[in-house]
């Protein structure tokens, strides 16, 4: 794929550029080859989204459940007819790993297929009522307008977490992708439309978080925020929100553990660990950036850990074997290297890699070596900040109550793992770890879609995936319905 992708916002079923002619420029962070010029919405454009958004609104919340979800399953359809190319488009624009990228486009499926399927369950309950002749339920309605504000390093699977449920659940959608990946999602909106979505339901704006995310953030008629990305920019629309009583799901960072308990299969946890810290390039919220390894296995675990890093295949994910692909940009590089200075600073043992690569071919792109901070402590920056890229830390425990310490005492709380093969050992622990989300034996990545996900403390706020993402799209009203058509007291308890 050598020629440009064209790339336009969508806003009330029109296909336009800005309305100031800006663009800016997405690259391959591979090679730094210009993929495309993307539209920069103005204030005006992101506003005439929203203006479209509300005027779908109503007809669309009418719609019956069973017929939203008939756009969702075609949709489905064509995710999975087009898998290998919107793979490619992935990686070429935020460079994972092909078959990593594959993985997303079908976790992309399966969200959508469970959500479409809420089209004809969307389930509460009805209860009994104090009186007689009287029967209560509760119903779900849409809430408005949502806006959805994705990042680039789950392109296509995290804006699938969120656009589907809110249209099944009927409401309409303003969806600001990160700049870094607008191509990706562009895809996910042309099946919309493919699909035959109806206009102004779903639209389309690209363009920086400063301006376009801060338009849709700061007008009122949005009435639910849907946001994955860094905690500062989740703090200052959670700011925003609290102005006008809106609905959030905010999932921010994680600086997730894993426990390697000295009954632990090490050829089973390393390969698993390997990967939890360096697939997508350490490019993960829910990435295994702490390594609490008990002290009577800590010199073979390192051992065999820092030989797996070695081996990694680092290089351009379009290329077949590759595992390892580059950051996202310049500046998330320049982050890690200054994470590499921090973690030499204070004393922990650089025992794998720190820094870019010189090769001919590899220094075109972003790639950096798979880091491994040895002998590090919890209290070190490297081992308290989100780095977003291939750093680890081990750090040594003396037993599993100290590991347990040590994995809680974080900002964060968005995932964890504990490798044991002792039952009890496993569930004490699993259940004491301070986060949303936990795994034994299997690192802190990989959540399927039909399980709750999301975190504690500055990881964020509300779950998204399995039930929680039909809870987030609506309302619940409550319905009292008295078939007596007889004058109640004018003051009843459960015994009038
Ligand atoms: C994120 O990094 O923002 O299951 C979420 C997992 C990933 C989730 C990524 N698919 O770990």
């Amino acid at each position: 794929m050598s020629e440009t992708i064209k790339s336009e916002l969508v806003i009330g079923g029109e296909h336009r550029s800005s309305s100031d002619g800006a663009t800016f420029e997405v690259r391959n962070p591979a090679t730094n080859q210009l993929l495309a010029n993307v539209p920069r919405a103005t204030f005006d454009d992101t506003r005439a989204a929203i203006d479209f958004a509300e005027d779908a609104f109503e007809k669309w919340s009418e719609t019956p459940a069973p017929a939203r979800a008939e756009f969702l399953y075609k949709v489905g359809e064509m995710i999975r007819k087009n898998e290998n190319e919107l793979a490619e488009i992935l990686t070429l624009e935020e460079g994972k790993a092909l078959n990593e990228s594959l993985a997303e486009v079908i976790e992309g499926y399966d969200t959508i297929m469970y959500i479409a399927a809420e089209g004809r369950r969307m389930w509460t309950y009805v209860s009994p009522s104090e009186q007689q002749d009287k029967t209560c339920m509760v119903i779900r309605r849409p809430v408005g307008i949502v806006g959805v504000v994705t990042p680039w390093n789950f392109p296509f699977s995290i804006p699938l977490w969120k656009i589907p449920p809110a249209l099944v659940a009927g409401n309409t959608v303003v969806f600001k992708p990160a700049s870094a990946t607008p191509l990706i999602a562009q895809k996910i909106v042309s099946m919309f439309e493919k699909a035959g979505l109806p206009e102004g339901v779903l639209n389309f704006v690209t363009g920086p978080g400063s301006g376009v995310g801060e338009t849709i953030v700061s007008d009122e008629r949005v009435k639910v925020i849907s946001f994955t990305g860094e905690s500062t920019t989740g703090h200052h629309i959670a700011e925003s929100n609290s102005r006008f009583f809106r609905r959030q799901v905010l999932e921010l960072g994680g600086k997730n553990p894993i426990i390697v308990a000295d009954d632990a299969d090490l050829s089973v946890a390393v390969p698993a660990i390997l990967y939890a810290g360096f697939s997508n390039c350490g490019q993960k919220c829910t990435a295994g950036s702490r390594v609490i390894v008990m002290e009577n296995i800590h010199e073979k675990f390192v051992e065999q850990f820092v030989k797996g890093a070695k081996a990694l295949r680092v290089g351009n994910g379009m290329k077949p074997g590759i595992q390892v692909g580059p950051l996202i940009n310049e500046k998330a590089r320049e982050k890690v290297e200054g994470y590499v200075e921090i973690g030499n600073s204070e004393g922990a043992k650089l025992s794998l890699g720190g820094k870019k690569f010189a090769d001919q071919e590899r220094k075109l792109g972003f790639f950096f070596e798979p880091t491994i901070f040895d002998e590090a402590s919890n209290d070190m920056r490297i081992s308290q900040e989100e780095i977003f890229g291939p750093v680890v830390s081990v750090i040594e425990a003396g037993d599993m109550y100290e590991a347990v310490q040590i994995a809680n005492d974080t900002k964060y709380g968005l995932s964890s793992a504990v490798y044991t093969k002792d039952l009890r050992n496993a569930f004490e622990t699993i259940s004491k770890l301070r986060s949303g989300i936990g795994y034994v034996n299997q690192g802190p990545t990989g959540a399927e879609v039909h399980l709750p996900f999301g975190g504690l403390k500055e990881t964020g706020s509300g779950r998204e995936s399995g039930e929680a993402a039909i809870e987030n799209y609506t309302e619940k009203k409550a319905i009292y319905v008295d078939y007596s058509y007889k004058v109640r007291p004018w003051f009843f308890t459960s015994d009038s």
